[in-house]
């Protein structure tokens, strides 16, 4: 049986600390799916198909690691489409927490689904895609906190391309 996890999120644009987790959780699972979910309450800088893109430049040297967009759907819902029994998170803060676990536990009462938390990085813990893009668009050097592939076409669509 092939062990699959699904690491959900926005991603617009994955950050080094999306990064960690979705490291992490490919050593952990056989498959992990990342899988860009439309979130109604954020406006989009990228558009989906973009976010699946820089995410799979990102992880070109994962060979387990691949990335979808799936839409405005609920997160199980792409698990059981991808038959996978986990979903994996990243933790920064007690904010984080305080969000994730009613929806971990609505999530497994409803299907089984099981979420998996991982404790993010410290030092990239502090970073997330509002406060990159809010840092770029200003022209500060976010080079640190996002992955290669996602410097130049962040630069340039925040300058208004
Ligand atoms: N270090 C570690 N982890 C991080 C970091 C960091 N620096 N930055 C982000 N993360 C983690 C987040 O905690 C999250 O686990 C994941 O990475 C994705 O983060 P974002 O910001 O890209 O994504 P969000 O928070 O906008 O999106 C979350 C979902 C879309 C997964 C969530 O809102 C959701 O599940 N929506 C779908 C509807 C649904 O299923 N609802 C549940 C009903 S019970």
């Amino acid at each position: 049986d092939v062990r699959r996890a699904v690491s959900p999120g926005s991603f617009d644009p994955i950050t080094v600390g999306h990064l960690d987790v979705i490291t992490r959780a490919a050593e952990l699972f056989d498959e992990v799916v990342v899988a860009v979910v439309y979130n109604p309450d954020k406006n989009g800088t990228f558009t989906p198909e973009e976010r699946v893109r820089l995410i799979e430049e990102s992880v070109a040297h994962l060979p387990n690691v691949r990335a979808q967009a799936f839409g405005n759907r609920l997160v199980v819902d792409v698990c059981r489409e991808l038959d996978a029994g986990v979903m994996i998170k990243g933790l920064r803060n007690g904010t984080d927490f305080a969000y994730e676990m009613p929806m971990a536990q609505m999530n497994t009462e409803m299907t089984g689904v099981e979420t998996l938390f991982v404790a993010a990085d410290p030092s990239v813990s502090h970073y997330s895609s509002s406060l990159v893009r809010v840092c770029a668009q200003h022209g500060a050097d976010v080079s640190a906190m996002v992955p290669p592939p996602v410097l130049e076409p962040l630069v340039q669509r925040l300058r208004g391309d």
